[in-house]
């Protein structure tokens, strides 16, 4: 069954480069992941490069903490896993937490950044924030047929 490029049912999780390495984190990751009922389709690790990682947080650019995070994103492995799952954009985003990892620890201490999240860029995991970003991003990691799929959508009328 085809996914419209605008479907909530599909997203992208990075565990970034600060974690990524540490087998039994991505295994908790993965068990929170599956535990909640979602569904990992496929998996992929690797080392972006300074080029990949500017790409990637592109919408970024402009930002003081931009330099680091690309210095970091591209520092190491990352392991990038394809979620499924009903409403999994918003639900992988509620497990990951806020984006600072202090924050985190106060206001959601179950999440995953509170648990695993260090500071600045370092804060374990990555979540796309919304449909159209998720079908961006996960053209980043897993081409062929992800990418095949939105091609064959009509485009999507202008809001
Ligand atoms: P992400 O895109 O990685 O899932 O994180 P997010 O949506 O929660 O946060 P976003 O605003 O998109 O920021 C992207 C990443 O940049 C780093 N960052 N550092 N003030 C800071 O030092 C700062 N702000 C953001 C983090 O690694 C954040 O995840
Ligand atoms: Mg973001």
């Amino acid at each position: 069954l085809m996914q419209r490029a605008d479907d909530a049912h599909c997203t992208l999780a990075l565990v970034k480069p600060d974690v990524a390495q540490d087998e039994q984190a991505v295994a908790t990751i993965i068990g929170r992941i599956t535990a909640r009922g979602y569904t990992i389709k496929d998996r992929v690790e690797i080392t972006l490069s300074r080029a990949q990682a500017s790409a990637f947080y592109a919408e970024h650019s402009d930002r003081p903490f931009f330099e680091g995070l690309v210095a970091f994103m591209s520092s190491g492995p990352t392991v990038a896993l394809l979620l499924e799952g009903d409403d999994v954009v918003r639900g992988w985003r509620m497990m990951v937490g806020p984006t600072s990892p202090a924050t985190a620890r106060q206001q959601m201490p179950q999440s995953i950044r509170a648990l695993l999240g260090d500071d600045g860029p370092r804060n374990a995991v990555h979540g796309s924030d919304s449909a159209e970003s998720a079908q961006r991003e996960l053209g980043f990691f897993f081409h062929p047929r992800i990418q095949a799929e939105v091609e064959e959508e009509p485009p999507t009328p202008a809001e």
